[in-house]
């Protein structure tokens, strides 16, 4: 969840957009685009699901340099109906689930340092475009993230973003889905990171369990290192179906009753697909 004491920029509207500024970036940003491009779908391939894929190319996403919104929103309307816009950073919780609801998903401006190429705290250009916009331009997938939006506005009148945004952290942003090939990934958080690209589809520390709605909204989440646990679903109509067909208003009264799941628990229920070592985690603690 955004903190809650974001302060929005003068430069910036009441909802929080601001332009792009497209012509401002300089040839060292486009270059840090183009490198941390080159490196991702140098290392995707086999490990993403095909869908993201499709997206890079029908939005053609592989053209050198940072995007520009104004472009890609073209093709992405065509599409799905979605566009994207700039805001300079985190935008409010309700900003936010309005921007999803009305198919608009919103992309931090800039982009990271050289320096900073493997790790960052706030999600900057290449994590919003790169690692969420392919799958936008596919229509089911497209609709999840608008459910998501509208699912928000209602968790936030009751109170129950915490739930809410577990679902999107362990689906959006650090989900895989199964495939005949395999596990593959689709969480944008995963896809845009070097490392952790590698790490969740190869390393044998974090568990991979099925997708379960109710208990994945219990389950603890880590916003500071590796996930120590990965969420698999069967498909994108699995997802869009059981946000569309859940009424949250009473799984949120009855999840207020149950404890929280520690974030490497398996229970006896789970559908275990990596029962994992955790060692990632342990080492982690010890140093
Ligand atoms: N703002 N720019 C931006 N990007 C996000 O992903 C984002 C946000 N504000 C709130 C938010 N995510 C989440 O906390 C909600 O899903 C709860
Ligand atoms: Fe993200």
């Amino acid at each position: 969840m955004a903190e809650d004491n974001l302060t929005r920029p003068d430069h910036a509207a009441a909802d929080w957009t601001i332009p792009q500024a497209w012509n401002r970036y300089t040839s060292e940003e486009h270059a840090t685009w183009d490198t941390l491009f080159d490196r991702q779908v140098r290392l995707l391939p086999g490990r993403v699901t095909h869908e993201f894929m499709e997206g890079l190319d029908v939005l053609r996403m592989s053209r050198s340099g940072i995007p520009n919104f104004e472009e890609l929103s073209e093709r992405l309307m065509r599409r799905t109906g979605w566009q994207v816009v700039a805001v300079p950073g985190l935008v409010p919780d309700d900003v936010f689930f309005d921007h999803l609801a009305n198919r608009r998903f919103v992309a931090g401006n800039f982009i990271r340092r050289p320096e900073q190429l493997d790790y960052l705290q706030e999600p900057d250009v290449f994590h919003d475009v790169f690692g969420h916009v392919p799958l936008l331009a596919h229509p089911v997938f497209a609709d999840y993230m608008q459910a998501y939006g509208q699912g928000g506005q209602r968790a936030a009148a009751l109170g129950a973003i915490d739930k809410l945004a577990r679902l999107y952290w362990y689906t959006v942003e650090f989900g895989l889905i199964r495939s005949g090939e395999g596990l593959k990934l689709y969480g944008a958080g995963i896809v845009s990171s070097f490392t952790e690209s590698a790490f969740a589809t190869d390393d044998p520390s974090p568990n991979r369990l099925g997708f379960d709605l109710r208990r994945l909204m219990r389950t603890k989440y880590r916003i500071d290192d590796f996930q120590q646990n990965y969420f698999v679903i069967d498909s994108f109509e699995q997802l869009l179906d059981q946000t569309l067909n859940t009424d949250f208003g009473p799984l949120y009264a009855e999840l207020a009753e149950e404890p929280d799941i520690e974030i490497e628990a398996i229970l006896p229920s789970d559908v275990v697909f990596t029962r994992g070592t955790q060692a990632y985690a342990r080492e982690k603690v010890v140093a």
